[in-house]
């Protein structure tokens, strides 16, 4: 086969890739080595920027996120028993962010791509990128091995995919930070307990109240790293919540059914640069960001923003500049978010073995926050998200 630009991986980076060529009236081919089903139904993350609902809805995938979407104007933060509520638009001048999840993202692209795009292949697994500077995609479909060739190759393929393994070792930079611990993830069949998102930081641990729709509940509890989801029964995991939800105030959390359970580890990790010759990395093909700060998503739709605006540039000026500057462009908004997830992880995150001097300084960064308008403003700023390009 032959295309313009060869995209590896169907997750929300690949799909809106190829969405934002095909508007731009460059061709594209997308093979992704799982099957729709499976794409569609991956619990992944649930809140959008406001510039990532900016730019879907431009691309034409407004419309459900517009109608099922929660826009959300502020988060709670839970300490000590104290709420806090950070207030988004007062904040930063307008800006809040919107719950939909990463499942309805990835549907409303496919929908589109399979509608008028170009070829989506599924259960198409890429083998290798070979020849970067002309590329070839080595595949197998259907049983069969086939070559793509393209002009140019973007990476979508996450972190466990292949595309980042052309580029040469002795080129590369690679940064990265595990954490002990990891989420264990929930989804209830019970409306939720707070019209926002709860943040809490609690001796026992992390736990987040998030949402997917009016009746369904998204929670997650902080645990050690290397938990099976398994280990933990569901009315355990309630129980837990409780505990670290509990304000002064009688608040109460509601239980209900839990339908999905899963352990996600923690991870920052930043591969250098983000282009080799003409194969190109977006999203977690390089670089992943623990979920405290919900930025996964959207720094993979600033990737292939900038990847598609650079090469329509490209096609209409003939000028390579923005392709060039590529990696820097990413890479200063990369390195912003990495910082802010990384703050918002270890201020609200108990390391095990913590001392008291570390609690106590955990505490006086959420005090810090709560007292003081330019310290709210640093986390609105950053929640609500850093401008693509
Ligand atoms: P993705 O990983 O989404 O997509 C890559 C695609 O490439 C996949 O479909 C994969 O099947 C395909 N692929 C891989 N190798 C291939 C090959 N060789 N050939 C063809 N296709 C191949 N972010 C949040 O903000 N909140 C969360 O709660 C949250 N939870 C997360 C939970 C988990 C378990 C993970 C891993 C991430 C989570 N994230 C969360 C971050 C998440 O949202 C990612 O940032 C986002 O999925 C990145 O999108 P992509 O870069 O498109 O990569
Ligand atoms: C989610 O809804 O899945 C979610 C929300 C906020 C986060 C992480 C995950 O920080």
């Amino acid at each position: 086969m032959r295309t313009t630009v060869g995209i590896i991986g169907a997750g929300p980076a690949g799909l809106l890739l190829a969405r934002l060529l095909h508007d731009a009236g460059i061709d594209s081919v997308v093979l992704e080595s799982r099957d729709r089903a499976y794409v569609e139904q991956r619990q992944r993350a649930g809140i959008l920027e406001q510039g990532t609902v900016d730019v879907l809805r431009a691309a034409g995938a407004g419309e459900r996120m517009d109608r099922e979407g929660l826009p959300h104007d502020g988060i709670e933060l839970r300490f000590a028993g104290r709420r806090h509520r950070v207030d988004f638009p007062a904040l930063t001048g307008g800006r809040s962010v919107t719950v939909y999840a990463q499942t309805e993202v990835c549907k409303d692209l496919i929908a589109l791509q399979l509608r008028d795009g170009g070829p989506l292949l599924f259960e198409a697994e890429a083998l290798a990128v070979e020849d970067t500077d002309s590329p070839r995609v080595r595949f197998r479909h259907e049983g069969a091995e086939g070559v793509l060739e393209c002009d140019y190759v973007v990476g979508c393929d996450g972190f466990w995919g292949v595309a980042r393994k052309a580029i040469p070792a002795e080129l590369t930079q690679v940064f990265e930070r595990t954490y002990p611990f990891g989420w264990l993830g929930i989804l209830a069949d019970v409306a939720p307990s707070h019209d926002e998102l709860v943040y809490a930081r609690h001796d026992r641990g992390f736990a987040l109240l998030s949402m997917r729709s009016p009746s369904v509940s998204r929670l997650y509890l902080q645990v050690p790293a290397g938990t099976e989801a398994e280990e933990w029964g569901d009315e355990e995991i309630w129980d837990e919540l409780e505990r670290r939800f509990e304000t002064a105030d009688g608040w109460r959390l509601e239980r209900g059914p839990i339908t999905q359970k899963s352990v996600t580890p923690m991870r920052s990790y930043v591969h250098e640069p983000m282009r080799h010759g003409r194969l190109f990395l977006a999203g977690d093909a390089a670089h992943i960001v623990p979920p405290t700060g919900a930025k996964g998503l959207n720094l993979a739709v600033g990737d292939v923003v900038t990847f598609a605006r650079a090469l329509v540039h490209r096609e209409e000026t003939g000028s390579a500049e923005l392709l060039d500057a590529y990696s820097a462009t990413c890479l200063r908004r990369v390195w912003q978010a990495e910082r802010f997830s990384y703050d918002m992880t270890t201020m609200l995150h108990r390391v095990p073995g913590a001392t008291p001097f570390e609690d106590r300084l955990q505490l006086a960064r959420l005090e810090r926050i709560a007292g003081s308008r330019a310290a709210e403003t640093d986390l609105a700023e950053g929640y609500t998200g850093f401008p693509f390009g």
